[in-house]
């Protein structure tokens, strides 16, 4: 058993597993904290089914990947963690967020109650606590011996243009306005100082490096990898404040944080690794093909450079890795949307009563179930949703329909709709700019339209419309199968 699954940290000895493994954050004071080590802890006690550990040594190009694609493709999604990785001293931890019951028992809650949770964090939000030291300075790398040689930085598919960091979370200051922000943007690693930051146009980083290059600066900002599964889901809020506050809302206690070595940015001190430098606002260099979560390789475009200045990790540290082309980028980056949309929707339209955006959509798809009660709100309800986010695809359905289980949808689709009447399009709508399938808005122009699809799979108010044939319902939702199979 390694040392960070036994939970404690040399600092004090215990006859049985902690509740939440202790560090020695000052020299003698125990602290009970929030971090991804606790997590696995978790899962090991509460979910011991949820968390595979694979001693086989595994190349970081390709093979690690492959272990979990074939995992993938036979419905396996425990969180994985690879001992050895070749030429690597850290192990390697992925599918931290492949279902939503991973995000339920990061924060104790039920995978129907995740998406509340969220709104609730964002709603009571609290600051992050400043603290002398923390286990993310174990070890303190700067100069020549800040290299990113020393992470098994992992190359997933065939045809990316190199290893990719993919679960590092952001943490930029506004040399402007003194404000913070935290995102996930992946990284091609360029050199052993140089990395990617693959920002979209939209995102608040974007913003932050566009307002730094008008005035001639660029911008201090650390890389932090390995943390408690919350800052992941933080990371993914809509609004415009600052994720480690709604991290600490997430957790219910402030998320502890160090000043950085080289730059002006506190980091969280109990994460696993953090890479310091800048996002240099005067260079690009060309990010792709990179197999992106619509399951297809992203062309090579232009992204900013970040600069390393300095990389802190604890004494033992866990690499942490997002799959890009599996369910746990699309778990994390939907709960986002989830949580804006059905507070948007819900306000709008107030017999709606859950969303889900499916993994089977890639993120472009959301499933909306309402209690209609009147003829026309199945139609007014699609328009809304599309209106609430850029979804490609809206299926409204009724409450009777379960809108975490696609086949239940589209039995739907097939039962309760008529292509030429309960289908609408609207063109000539902005989704993606990865949407393969874009077109342009003129003649050589840039391909980013699409075409938007409502789909209103609700059934018709008419008392004769036919009733759902099965056995009496309460006998057989209280049939237990123990009772009746061998
Ligand atoms: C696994 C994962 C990878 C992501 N990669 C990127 C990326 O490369 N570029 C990007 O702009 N957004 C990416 N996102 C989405 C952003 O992290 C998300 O939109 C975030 O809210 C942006 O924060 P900001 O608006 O504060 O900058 C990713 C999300 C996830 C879950
Ligand atoms: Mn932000």
């Amino acid at each position: 058993m390694p040392a960070w699954m036994s939970g404690s940290r040399g600092c004090l000895s215990l006859g049985r597993p902690p509740t939440f493994p202790l560090m020695c954050r000052s020299n003698t004071v125990p602290v009970m904290t929030a971090d991804l080590r606790s997590f696995l802890d978790t899962l090991e006690r509460n979910a011991p089914e949820l968390l595979v550990r694979v001693d086989r040594e595994v190349d970081p190009r390709w093979e690690l990947s492959s272990v979990q694609r074939r995992l993938q493709a036979d419905g396996d999604l425990p969180v994985l963690v690879f001992d050895r990785v070749a030429d690597h001293a850290m192990p390697v931890v992925t599918n931290l967020f492949s279902t939503k019951q991973h995000l339920a028992l990061a924060l104790g809650t039920t995978p129907e109650r995740v998406v509340e949770r969220f709104g609730e964090a964002q709603a009571n939000r609290i600051a992050p606590r400043e603290v002398a030291s923390g286990p993310v300075k174990d070890v303190v790398l700067t100069g020549d011996r800040a290299g990113l040689g020393i992470l098994p930085v992992l190359t997933h598919c065939e045809k990316d243009a190199g290893p990719y960091l993919t679960a590092g979370m952001t943490i930029a200051r506004d040399p402007d306005s003194g404000a913070l922000n935290a995102g996930i943007y992946r990284h091609l690693v360029l050199s052993s100082k140089t990395l990617t930051m693959n920002m979209a146009p939209l995102c608040h980083a974007s913003e932050i490096a566009r307002r730094a290059e008008e005035k001639g600066r660029h911008v201090d900002a650390a890389i932090v990898i390995g943390h408690h599964p919350a800052l992941g889901m933080a990371s993914q809020q809509r609004s415009a404040e600052y994720e480690l506050e709604t991290m600490g809302g997430l957790l219910g206690e402030p998320v502890d944080v160090v000043q950085a070595e080289t730059v002006d940015v506190p980091v969280p001190a109990d994460a696993e690794i953090v890479i310091e430098g800048r996002i240099r606002t005067d260079a690009w260099e060309d990010d792709g093909p990179f197999g992106d979560y619509w399951l297809y390789y992203a062309p090579p475009k232009p992204a900013r450079v970040f600069e390393v200045t300095a990389i802190t990790h604890r004494s033992d540290p866990l690499y942490h890795d997002i799959f890009p082309v599996g369910p746990e980028h699309l778990v994390l980056f939907s709960l986002g949307m989830e949580g804006v949309v059905f507070s948007q929707l819900k306000a709008l339209v107030p017999q709606v009563v859950a969303i889900n955006v499916p993994v089977s959509g890639a993120g472009n798809l959301v499933y909306v179930q309402i209690r209609k009660d009147f003829e026309g709100l199945g139609v007014n309800t699609a328009l809304a949703a599309l209106g609430a986010y850029r979804f490609k695809c809206a299926v409204v359905v009724d409450e009777d329909v379960d809108i975490y289980d696609d086949a239940s949808v589209l039995w739907a689709i097939m039962t309760r709709t008529q292509a030429d009447r309960s289908f609408f399009t609207a063109p000539g709508s902005y989704i993606s700019r990865v949407d393969p399938t874009g077109y342009p808005a003129y003649p050589g122009g840039p391909p980013l339209l699409s075409t938007r699809l409502g789909i209103d799979a609700t059934r018709p108010l008419d008392p004769d419309f036919p009733e759902v044939a099965e056995p009496p319902s309460a006998l057989w939702r209280g049939i237990d199968p123990k009772d009746y199979l061998p």
